[in-house]
């Protein structure tokens, strides 16, 4: 058993990326399982920010290898885009050969991304509030079996295919109404192909199992959350992607039984973005607090992300859906000039007090009911270790263990790598 799993337990945003990067020296391989350039995540060190949206976020560790699963689905002007800014700022992945693509990930084409627009836009106040980026579109082409992997530009018919592709977008565009011109986009999904050619394609069920085998260590990186999940999620409100543990085994080929340590990922308060339910949601000026303080813009689009506190109904139904074994506490720094904070422990529900996420919470909306729990009202950006943690920081940690019954073992109080304690 050599595969851990990082994931996040909510909407998103929970801080993978960093968690990532701060394990990263202890794994050989760190592969990225489903999602595509709707992730955004971001890690800080030495002064420096980085946004990564397709790639593994364990490219800065030296020894590590990065690998694309063929659960994810790769744009290749926007992954071209992202090695381009970091060879700039000197990482060059071509030079280091420490990032892999699987084959058998699908290509999201820019007429993926003009149907996710038009679909959207035909919405209108029901729209998910997806990113854009073509996600929906490409894996309902994957599932619906006439999508193109990435595997598959090195056939001698990949332009013909492409162009029979392209042919049915243009005829579901034409019924949506008028098609936007995406010649320049073409233009630079080719360039970026033929660039994205010079990496190393693999079969990422071969490579991760002989991971396994030879005793290396694996850790898996989820994107979103476990509630954009798409069975698990607040459907429709969701990604298009299993985003759970499950997820892992699916994206990156390798069996349930080779999965070690499981991590879920949560910020000591909660966060959405995009449309659907959010139970804890603060539509005020708590909730405009937290997203000043906590810096609550979407990493990819910009977008405001909406801010609630946390929910334990839905962490446990999360931690449930992954069999998580360890907890992070991500950006508990954010609450620190809040005198009071408050946690969700059960909904009112259809007249009913229920401690578990219900089926519908689209029509008829949970109301949370809160717990008061004193704030530490102090500063945590500069703590180090364990011993520095103020002890009604450390009462909040020991009262959401015995709620979700899992320990939490690690705590982020800042963005920076060196702002995570072990506990
Ligand atoms: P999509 O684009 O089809 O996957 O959108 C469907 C829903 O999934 C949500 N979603 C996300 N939620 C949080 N963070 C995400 N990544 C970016 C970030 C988002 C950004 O790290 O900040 O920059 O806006 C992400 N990706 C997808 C999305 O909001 C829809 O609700
Ligand atoms: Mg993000």
């Amino acid at each position: 058993m050599a595969v851990d799993v990082l994931l996040g337990l909510q909407w998103g945003d929970e801080g993978k990326g960093k968690i990532v990067d701060v394990l990263a020296p202890k794994y050989d391989l760190i592969a990225r399982f489903q999602g595509g350039p709707n992730a955004g995540h971001t890690l800080e060190f030495d002064g420096k920010k980085f946004v990564l949206n397709t790639i593994p976020s364990g490219i800065f560790e030296e020894n590590t290898l990065n690998l694309i699963g063929n659960g994810v689905v790769i744009d290749p002007i926007i992954l071209k885009r992202e090695l381009d800014n970091l060879k700039a700022a000197g990482h060059d992945l071509l030079a280091k050969k420490n990032l892999v693509l699987a084959r058998k990930a699908h290509l999201i084409l820019p007429t993926h991304q003009l149907l996710d627009a038009a679909s959207e836009k035909k919405m209108g106040d029901g729209k998910i509030g997806s990113t854009l980026k073509g996600i929906g579109p490409t894996y309902m082409d994957k599932t619906g079996r006439n999508g193109l992997r990435i595997g598959d530009v090195n056939l001698p018919d990949f332009k013909e295919r492409y162009n029979k592709l392209v042919e049915k977008h243009i005829n579901i565009l034409s019924h949506y109404g008028e098609v936007d011109d995406f010649s320049e986009r073409e233009k630079a999904f080719f360039e970026a192909l033929d660039y994205l050619k010079q990496f190393e394609f693999v079969d990422s069920e071969h490579l991760v199992n002989k991971y396994i085998r030879e005793g290396k260590k694996v850790l898996a990186e989820g994107a979103q959350g476990t509630l954009l999940d798409i069975d698990f999620g607040s459907y429709p409100f969701v990604t298009s992607s299993n985003t759970t543990t499950a997820g892992a085994c699916t994206g990156l080929g390798i069996a349930p039984t080779t999965i070690k340590e499981v991590f879920g990922i949560f910020k000591a308060y909660c966060t959405r973005v995009g449309g659907g339910p959010f139970p804890t949601e603060l539509d005020n000026e708590v909730g405009e607090e937290l997203r000043k303080i906590g810096r609550e813009f979407g990493a990819t689009t910009g977008r405001a992300r909406r801010c609630g506190w946390i929910d334990i109904p839905a962490l446990k139904y999360a931690i449930m859906l992954n069999g998580v074994t360890q907890l992070i506490m991500m950006k508990a720094d954010v609450l620190d000039s809040f005198e009071k904070i408050y946690a969700c422990t059960h909904y009112k529900y259809n007249g009913e007090v229920i401690d578990y996420m219900p089926y519908d919470i689209n029509s008829i909306k949970p109301e949370p009911i809160f717990e008061e729990i004193e704030g530490w009202n102090q500063d945590l950006t500069g703590i180090r270790s364990k011993d520095e943690i103020p002890a009604k920081l450390a009462s909040y940690i020991t009262y959401l263990e015995k709620h979700l019954e899992v320990p939490i073992k690690f705590l982020s109080v800042g963005p920076d790598r060196v702002q995570t304690l072990e506990l």
